[in-house]
């Protein structure tokens, strides 16, 4: 692994903040979103008030241990027909809610940094994690534009993600993610397999007993 320093400290956090390369055009961004953090916040609040966290069915017809929800033209979703993206909410049958300007820009700047001058995300996939809950490793394959990268933040509890290979059996890197990380991984390693170990109990003091993790995609 790979490890660089921003020459220029933000000057917000003070802090350098450190981006660590976990792949050929896949990188972690070490507490980027933490300047941000007091407009995301009741951002994220307002989006889940209006389009409810639920625990959606796989199409094996599990209930997932994750519970999600979607702001944007997209959101993620899955039934027993399958895994696709809608433009409606399946529970409310309204639009899902505008993606914030903050989530927006703060997604762009982050695949930026990333070596993805042109992202435009049309999705942002709200997923929430209560300890215990965890995401089996898979691939994420349901976007028509894989040439698009995926922005990915961190918030509440930490976890520990598996970014694995191209096939399910290859090995897989742990790499623990924090309150405020981005991860951002596109071209060559746009298809590998991830996922999410259970989360450990614990509480985090701005979001109590769990994690969010909010997905970026274009997936339209
Ligand atoms: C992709 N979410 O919603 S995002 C998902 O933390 C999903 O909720 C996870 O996977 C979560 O589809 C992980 C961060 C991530 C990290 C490493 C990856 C996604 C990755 C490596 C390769 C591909
Ligand atoms: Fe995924």
């Amino acid at each position: 692994m790979q490890t660089t320093f921003d020459l220029f400290a933000d000057t917000e956090s003070e802090q350098p903040r450190r981006a660590d390369q976990i792949g050929e055009q896949s990188w972690v961004l070490r507490g980027f979103a933490l300047p941000q953090i007091d407009q995301l916040l009741p951002a994220l609040e307002s989006i889940i008030a209006c389009a409810p966290l639920r625990h959606m069915m796989t199409p094996g017809g599990f209930s997932m241990s994750v519970a999600t929800s979607s702001c944007g033209a997209l959101g993620w979703i899955t039934d027993r027909n399958g895994y696709r993206y809608s433009s409606e909410d399946p529970v409310s049958h309204q639009p899902w809610p505008a993606m914030p300007e903050v989530f927006r820009e703060l997604a762009q700047a982050a695949a930026k940094r990333a070596g993805f001058a042109d992202f435009v995300p049309d999705s942002c996939l709200i997923n929430r994690y209560v300890p215990g809950a965890k995401m089996s490793l898979h691939q994420d394959k349901d976007e028509n534009a894989y040439e698009a990268p995926i922005v990915s933040l961190s918030l509440g509890l930490p976890a520990t993600f598996l970014f694995g290979g191209f096939a399910r059996g290859d090995r897989s890197q742990k790499i623990s993610l924090l309150h405020g990380d981005m991860v951002i991984w596109g071209g060559v390693d746009r298809l590998r397999y991830h996922g999410i170990l259970p989360i450990k109990p614990g509480r985090h003091p701005r979001l109590g007993e769990q994690r969010f993790n909010l997905t970026f995609r274009t997936a339209g």
